[in-house]
């Protein structure tokens, strides 16, 4: 690696999972930017060129200077960072990120969000799956006064290319797997699987964002501070160059990110309250059982008399 290819990343943010709540200004002579886009990339090397032509020409056209997109690499062995980094002198809006020490798509994507400018921050997949269009879509989203616009298979002008019968149930099985577990954040979103949206800076900064693995807009929705959420339906494509990155272990991961919700999400008095409620049917069970069997009371009364101690034991 040359050194000026060194000189030309951005510096790795480190520390918690903070957004903050006013972006770290870089020396620019240009205007402030608006606008932050992330993109993860592990081995895009055969997609990176392309999808930051075709953004940098559809923001070009939008908000010229005012944006930024931000490259974010988990050390790609196909050295994705370093071609990036060789595109910057022709897309001067173009910033990246080589990291070192860690992997995991949401938490690139929350490094990225650390370094940028923009008021408004999104992400977007590297491979293409992802139509560029859209973007414009969900900008004017965001200009009228949403908190979060999510580019949508689920909503109407949206859906997938070819997955298979079980591929489809996989991931509908997932959604439904997060209404039992977090109903109150997953009914908000019809793709809360999606990996393509924008959120206003002010809706997460300061909150301690903490997700495992792949799905890091349910842990925007879950932490944020989000009202107004607007949906653009897109058609998710199927990936031409390189692999998929999504294992098995991605679902173990998604399980148990929404576990770790489900339990931060309670408050503590709640968990308090449930215990104390669960608590009556032991005693209940209790009481019921030595009447019955140490006392030898008639079924009824004992069943009346262990219900009322239960029923002022959780009173207490
Ligand atoms: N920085 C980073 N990006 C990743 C990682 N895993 C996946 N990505 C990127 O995240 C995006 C989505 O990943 P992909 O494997 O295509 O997921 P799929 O579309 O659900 O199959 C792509 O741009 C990947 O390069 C990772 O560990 N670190
Ligand atoms: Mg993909």
């Amino acid at each position: 690696m040359s050194d000026r290819t060194t000189s030309l990343l951005l510096p790795h943010p480190s520390g918690l999972s903070v957004i903050p709540e006013r972006p770290s200004l870089l020396p620019t002579k240009h205007k402030p930017v608006k606008f932050s886009l992330i993109i993860p990339t592990f081995n895009e090397s055969q997609n990176i060129e392309e999808l930051v032509s075709i953004l940098s020409k559809i923001l070009d056209r939008t908000i010229p200077q005012q944006y930024e997109l931000i490259v974010v690499d988990d050390d790609s062995p196909d050295r994705t960072w370093e071609l990036a980094s060789e595109l910057i002198s022709e897309y001067p809006q173009l910033r990246v990120i080589r990291r070192q020490a860690e992997r995991g798509l949401s938490t690139a994507v929350i490094c990225g969000w650390q370094a940028a400018q923009g008021e408004i921050l999104g992400v977007i997949d590297a491979d293409l799956q992802h139509p560029p269009e859209i973007l414009i879509q969900l900008w004017r989203e965001m200009e009228r006064g949403a908190e979060l616009a999510v580019a949508s298979r689920n909503v109407e002008g949206g859906g997938v290319s070819e997955w298979s019968l079980a591929r489809r149930f996989l991931s509908r099985g997932a959604q439904m797997l997060g209404l039992l577990i977090l109903p109150e954040v997953i009914s908000r979103l019809s793709d809360p699987m999606s990996g393509y949206f924008m959120v206003r800076r002010s809706a997460i900064a300061g909150k301690q964002l903490s997700p495992i693995g792949y799905k890091i807009l349910i842990e925007v929705t879950a932490r944020g501070q989000i009202r107004w959420i607007s949906e653009t339906g897109y058609i998710f494509r199927e990936r031409v160059a390189g692999a998929s990155k999504v294992t098995w272990k991605q679902y173990v991961e998604y399980l148990q990110h929404l576990v770790k919700l489900r339990f931060s999400l309670w408050p503590v008095t709640r968990f308090f309250r449930f215990g104390v409620g669960f608590s009556g049917v032991f005693v209940d069970m209790g009481i019921f059982y030595l009447l019955r069997t140490a006392l030898d009371l008639a079924l009824t009364r004992s069943a009346i008399f262990s219900s009322v101690i239960a029923i002022i034991n959780n009173f207490l």
